[in-house]
């Protein structure tokens, strides 16, 4: 019987959430002593714990079909590999959001992206930072650095820096400015381009049925309210990615009840814009799981 296996991060960022989101597919696992290989017990799926930076080659090299990783990673090997088509994004997971940016030390002034031309630009995502420049027709010096890029213009080794963002807050505490943002990164599994056998093959879909599932239950809310019968078509058309309500009488009153599950975030301006056609009683209710 065929098994896969994914690899997903040890320890960091990206740890809790890529083993949730497996947990959520219905996925449980037998822990081995040294904790790097965890068996699946319900479905034959095993998990690899390793470095986030090992993952792309993992799967390239094939010692496992899928793993969980940032695209600012996946990006990165793949360029540096030459091929960009060799990995497989096979789903985006909603987590790990980061931005890959430049940043220039706050009394630098700079006005656009060409004053960059032969600068010294430290990264640690040296293949993704020449790319995305080089796209803009800039042509930088890189410096490739393994870790603390932040530094490097206060010691005077680089004149800016390419890193990810997530808040800001590493940058204004070493007295950088973020300057463009060069690439959106969040988690993503990937596989490799479609060389598994045909058993795993079906099991892999089945795997990303269910995670279509998990994704799409996370994104979606249930939405109830009651309303003028009158303003339906327009409240069908503020609930965000419903077309098709559910639509219940309301004993004794000439307002109905409107139910749906909206496949987009519902964010407050939709239940006050809901609010000013009339809508009252509004409840948003998560949803938990869901197959189309
Ligand atoms: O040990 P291992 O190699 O597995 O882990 P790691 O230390 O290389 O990676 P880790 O856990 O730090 O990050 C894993 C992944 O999380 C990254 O590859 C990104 O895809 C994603 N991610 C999301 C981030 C951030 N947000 C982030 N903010 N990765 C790094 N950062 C750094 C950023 O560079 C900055 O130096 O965190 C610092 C704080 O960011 P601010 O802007 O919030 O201050
Ligand atoms: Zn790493």
């Amino acid at each position: 019987m065929s098994r896969l296996r994914v690899a997903i991060q040890k320890s960091g960022r990206l740890s809790e959430k890529s083993l949730e989101i497996l947990k959520s597919c219905g996925l449980s696992f037998a822990r081995s002593k040294d904790k790097l290989f965890w068996y699946g017990r319900d479905f034959p799926v095993d998990v690899l714990l390793v470095r986030d930076d090992d993952i792309p080659r993992m799967i390239l090299d094939g010692v496992c079909e899928l793993g969980i990783v940032g695209e600012n990673i996946a990006s990165e090997v793949m360029l540096e590999r030459g091929s960009e088509s060799e990995l497989n994004r096979l789903r985006k997971l909603g987590f790990g959001h980061c931005r890959l940016s430049l940043a220039v030390p706050e009394k630098m002034a700079i006005n656009s992206i060409t004053e960059l031309e032969n600068a010294r630009i430290a990264t640690s995502y040296p293949a993704l930072t020449r790319y995305l420049l080089e796209k803009q027709g800039v042509k930088p010096e890189i410096v490739e650095l393994s870790g603390s890029v932040e530094i490097a213009p206060g010691l005077g080794t680089a004149d800016a820096i390419s890193d990810l963002v997530s808040t800001g807050t590493t940058l204004r505490a070493n007295h950088l400015k973020e300057f463009e943002e060069l690439y959106q990164s969040q988690a993503a599994l990937y596989g490799r381009a479609n060389d598994i056998s045909e058993e795993k093959q079906t099991l892999l879909d089945r795997l990303l049925a269910r995670l279509e599932g998990v994704m799409q239950a996370r994104e979606s809310k249930y939405v109830m309210l009651h309303a003028p019968r009158e303003a339906l078509e327009k409240i069908t058309e503020l609930l965000p990615g419903v077309e098709h309500p559910s639509i219940m009488p309301l004993e004794g009153s000439d307002r109905i009840a409107i139910h749906a599950v909206c496949g987009e975030t519902v964010f407050w301006e939709h239940l006050e814009a809901l609010k000013a056609e009339g809508a009252s009683a509004i409840l948003v209710l998560p949803v938990e799981k869901m197959l189309a």
